[in-house]
């Protein structure tokens, strides 16, 4: 089986995690400008700043685009570049940059697919109370339409946000991403209604205008699994299901928040300050969304959790490792012998990603999927000048083929991005984790070159994936 012509290749990536540039163009500070230069925040106090400065080589990074035949290219827009103080004045030369990048990528073919929220937070806004404030949530659909004013007529596919519930867990439980906070419960799921709403009302302001594109988000998927058939634990993993998936799809998909969290939310004392009008239009932008967007990595394989800890904010796993009780003490995830995990402790699991598209077409119904990411994050060998990415090849093929197989079984999957299209700066690891098809030497000028994926991958697109899955 080829993939049918409709399905789209791809790959990703971020703003701040490409861009660099941070100061130039008449962009505004963002929250990631002012938290990476925090002492001991980023691995090796590596920040944005320069990044590997594609806001100066966006011409040549598309042409490798091209040149491997990518059919779509997802990428962010940073909204400091379009609202400096993230309200106001729009910034002309912000517009005049994405119009290029846009412009060239239509040159060959390549379809943008935009993130408007890649977790770039304008400085003035953070400082404002962040996604705590419900002036975020409004100021973001002012910056959603300004950016289906300015590009509309070219993008035709929107992600509204990318993975909420990293920046929210991150940045008001865990403390590793802005605004930094600890353990607070409340300002979290404040946060999470505040995004939610803003999703609500850009998609609603979207299809106001007719512009005859689609519109959607991105969400983490990472399917809780039980680590055996005992009844705690498998209603440890439903319970990190309902907590880690279900609070953030049932807005989105179904138009309300699931019963059981808002109980909880009743007996805890953290119900966010929602107002009737807010659940009204999550309700109403529910089947105005085109899309959802899935970022599959690795799956969590859950038990009970047996120990009084409810937080742990090691290194590890903050940035995605398991080991870690959830956020309420209820459950924890584990790392399990019989598996396989990448250098920074990642599951490799495809057939736990097929399994898990299988549950979600089972409780959401067979909606529009797009695989917004999925990739490998390692350490390349270079052996005799050629970067030789085995691993890579083999972690997107299984996956390719599970989303094969998937599309075989009818489910309704549109595209797969790998992420990420060049090596890029980790959040927290620095450049030493890479994902990309193309290899940026930082000892030789941020120079591109192909690494093996890269005419792998070409070839994966050129065949339309036919060799996959035998
Ligand atoms: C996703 C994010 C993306 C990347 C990839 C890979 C990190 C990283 C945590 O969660 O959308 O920005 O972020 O995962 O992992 O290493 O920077």
């Amino acid at each position: 089986m080829k993939f049918a012509h409709d399905f789209l290749f791809g790959a990703a990536s971020a703003a701040y995690q490409v861009e660099g540039g941070w100061d130039e163009g008449g962009k505004g500070v963002s929250n990631w400008d002012v938290f990476s230069k925090i002492p001991g925040k980023t691995f090796e106090n590596t920040n944005g700043d320069v990044a590997v400065d594609h806001y100066h080589r966006w011409k040549e990074d598309i042409a490798l685009m091209a040149e491997m035949g990518l059919e779509s290219y997802r990428f962010s827009i940073a909204w400091t570049r379009i609202l400096p103080e993230g309200t106001g004045e729009v910034n002309p030369q912000g517009i005049a940059f994405y119009n290029q990048i846009i412009d060239e990528c239509l040159r060959y073919g390549i379809v943008p697919f935009v993130t408007l929220y890649h977790w770039d937070l304008p400085q003035a806004l953070e400082a404002a109370g962040g996604w705590h404030s419900k002036q975020t949530a409004e100021a973001f659909v002012r910056y959603a339409e300004v950016c289906f004013d300015a590009f509309g007529d070219r993008v035709k596919h929107w992600i509204t946000f990318n993975e909420m519930i990293v920046f929210c867990r991150h940045g008001y439980l865990a403390g590793a991403h802005p605004p930094g906070l600890i353990d607070d419960k409340k300002a979290y799921f404040e946060a999470t209604h505040n995004v939610i709403t803003a999703h609500a009302r850009a998609v609603m302001a979207y299809k106001a205008r007719r512009q005859f594109g689609e519109i959607g988000i991105t969400h983490v998927f990472s399917p809780a699994f039980s680590i055996d058939d005992s009844p705690e634990n498998i209603a440890a993993a439903e319970h990190v299901n309902l907590m880690d998936t279900h609070w953030f799809y049932a807005p989105v998909l179904k138009g309300e928040y699931p019963e059981a969290v808002i109980d909880y939310l009743k007996r805890e004392n953290l119900t966010p300050d929602w107002k009737p009008e807010e659940l009204d239009d999550i309700c109403k932008a529910a089947p105005m969304n085109d899309f959802l967007g899935l970022n599959y990595y690795q799956p969590q394989r859950v038990m009970k959790n047996d120990t009084s800890e409810t937080l742990n904010l090691s290194h590890e796993t903050v940035t995605g490792a398991p080991g870690s009780p959830s956020f309420d003490g209820v459950a924890k995830t584990v790392k399990m012998e019989d598996k396989t995990y990448t250098k920074w402790g990642w599951e490799i699991a495809p057939d736990a990603f097929l399994e898990g598209l299988r549950m979600l077409r089972q409780r959401y119904g067979n909606m529009k999927l797009y695989i917004t990411e999925n990739g490998l994050g390692d350490e390349d060998p270079i052996i005799d000048g050629v970067i030789c990415d085995v691993p890579r090849i083999r972690y997107i093929e299984t996956h390719l083929n599970a989303v094969k197989q998937a599309i075989k079984e009818g489910i309704n999957l549109k595209g797969y991005f790998a992420w990420s299209v060049i090596d890029l700066l980790s959040w927290l690891n620095g450049f030493k984790k890479q994902y990309g098809f193309i290899y940026v030497d930082h000892a030789d000028g941020l120079k591109r070159k192909k690494k093996l994926s890269f005419y792998w991958y070409q070839h994966i697109i050129a065949t339309r994936g036919e060799g996959l899955g035998k």
